[in-house]
């Protein structure tokens, strides 16, 4: 692979020896010191095999008290770590670069509370997003993001990656649905900041440092987040569209129309389409075998059956007779939504099987979006296939460039091309999956030069020594340095 970016490891930084194995033994116990070299090559190894750390060591505590003795120790010791999660992340920030500590949050896996009157949940970092799903669904709420990766991410890697996912343009981004945090930083302290208000103006809010910091500034060990309540009536519809300025129209239309109830509005290629119905197991087009170049997903959800299968077939009649869609089905039932559904969800995971990827996730301006993916297909001809999809509802286009293997002429034709046209569109090089060790020196084509050296300095009173995370997110040129 010649994706990993060239770094050197950090001098600074010591290697593991016997007495450093003792001392975590101590802490935490014999079981949850893991040398076991299976395991680490899972640990080391991300969901794409496209980044591989040579970690020797994998800790995996039990409580916010174990971490905060863990991160005291690391730091006194000067040992890097590299928190994860359900190590399900795109950019190579869950894995270590070369010998880094990884400290494993699975074993924090516990509801801690839930009101039933605010719809206010807390629990522990480790929790599977999925679990977190049944165990809401149970109480009749819901939550407020939802992902392919669902089965095996976790809610603090949810927090640290600021995941965004299926159902943002509804319940908007984890910086306004999580109400507080528990975070342990690199000295081992514990910061309380896990309030469970909506409404709360004394001083600065210091949690929204940690959404999103890819566990950069310390590790999240408790989240407080505000759920919604379950509303039974959801419909899901699966639409053709011959070009993409009718997904685009249709998108316009359906905010205005659709207006509270739109929960979904997603989009994908017939190249996603395709790779998904060549490389997943028992997916059926929903549609007939008519070739359209786009299909759109759209996901209402309300609390009036009737009213809201009315407003939904209107919508979809008026778009036919407008032209902005030539076909589309409604789902019948739960299990033809999930159908829907899984076309959509197990676009990276076709992708996955069909060779080597290489992933933008961008932001860009809706009437542009797609003017990249063409470029990309003239740019690289019939050398790979180039696939476009996402979240159209939120403007983040997820280009996917697929290949038999990787190698360094096709990495040179897609960039720098793709971070110069994002940039020259104004719009950033990561919508949700963060920069981790892939984007830590393009950081600069989505972020001034003054904003980067603020984060800088906060990295630096947070974590002097940087051993949180080394490699990710901040240029590696500061990161060393500094
Ligand atoms: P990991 O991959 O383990 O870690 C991700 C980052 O967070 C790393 O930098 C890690 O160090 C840090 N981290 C993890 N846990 C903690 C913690 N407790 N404290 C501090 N730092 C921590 N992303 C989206 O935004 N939207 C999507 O729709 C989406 N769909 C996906 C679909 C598939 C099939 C896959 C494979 C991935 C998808 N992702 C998506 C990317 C990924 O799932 C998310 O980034 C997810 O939030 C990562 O969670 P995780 O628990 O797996 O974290
Ligand atoms: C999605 O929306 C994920 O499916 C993954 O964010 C996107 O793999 C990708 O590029
Ligand atoms: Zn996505």
């Amino acid at each position: 692979g010649s994706l990993a970016e060239k770094v050197q490891r950090n001098a600074s930084f010591s290697t593991l020896n016997s007495d450093d194995i003792s001392h975590f033994k101590g802490i935490l116990g014999e079981k949850n010191v893991v040398e076991d070299e299976e395991r680490l090559t899972i640990a080391n190894t991300d969901w794409m095999h496209k980044y591989r750390g040579s970690s020797k060591l994998l800790l995996q505590p039990r409580s916010t008290e174990e971490v905060s003795q863990i991160l005291k120790y690391c730091n006194s010791r000067n040992l890097a770590v590299v928190p994860q999660g359900g190590n399900t992340g795109l950019v190579g920030g869950s894995v270590p670069v070369f010998d880094e500590v990884v400290v494993n949050m699975s074993l924090m896996n516990n509801v801690i509370s839930f009101d039933k009157v605010s719809g206010i949940l807390v629990c522990e970092a480790g929790c599977i997003l999925e679990n977190l799903i049944t165990f809401l669904d149970n109480q009749g709420f819901i939550m407020p993001l939802d992902l392919g990766a669902k089965g095996s991410c976790q809610i603090g890697g949810n927090v640290s990656t600021n995941a965004g996912g299926l159902r943002l343009v509804r319940y908007g981004s984890l910086h306004g649905t999580v109400l507080g945090l528990e975070v342990v930083l690199a000295n081992g302290d514990v910061l309380d900041m896990l309030g469970t208000l909506r409404k709360d103006n004394t001083g600065y809010d210091l949690k929204h440092l940690f959404i999103g910091s890819e566990g950069s500034l310390g590790i999240v060990t408790k989240v407080s987040i505000l759920t919604p309540p379950k509303l039974f009536s959801v419909n899901v519809a699966f639409l053709a569209c011959q070009d993409y300025f009718s997904c685009q129209k249709l998108l316009v239309e359906a905010k205005r129309k659709l207006g509270e109830i739109l929960s979904a509005f997603e989009f994908l290629d017939s190249h996603a389409l395709d790779l998904v119905l060549n490389h997943l197991d028992g997916v059926r087009n929903p549609l007939p075998p008519t070739i359209h170049n786009f299909y759109v997903l759209i996901e209402t959800t309300g609390s009036d059956e009737t009213c809201d299968r009315e407003k939904l077939e209107a919508f979809l009649v008026h778009a036919m007779e407008g032209g902005l869609i030539s076909d589309g089905a409604i789902a019948q039932d739960i299990n033809q939504a999930s159908a829907f559904w899984y076309i959509r969800e197990g676009v990276p995971e076709a992708l996955m099987k069909a060779g080597a990827v290489y992933k933008y996730d961008l932001s860009l301006p809706v009437e542009k979006m797609y003017d990249l993916v063409d470029e990309m297909r003239t740019r690289l001809g019939d050398s790979a296939n180039v696939v476009g999809y996402g979240h159209l509802g939120d403007g983040n286009l997820h280009l996917n460039v697929s290949t038999p293997q990787y190698d360094d002429k096709t990495l040179a034709q897609i960039e720098p091309f793709v971070y110069e046209w994002t940039s020259a569109h104004r719009g950033s090089i990561s919508a949700e999956h963060g920069l981790g060790l892939m984007k830590a020196n393009k950081i600069f084509y989505s972020k001034p030069t003054a904003t980067v050296n603020l984060m800088a300095s906060i990295k630096k009173m947070l974590d002097p020594k940087g051993i949180l995370n080394p490699y990710k997110v901040l240029p590696h040129s500061i990161d060393s340095h500094s």
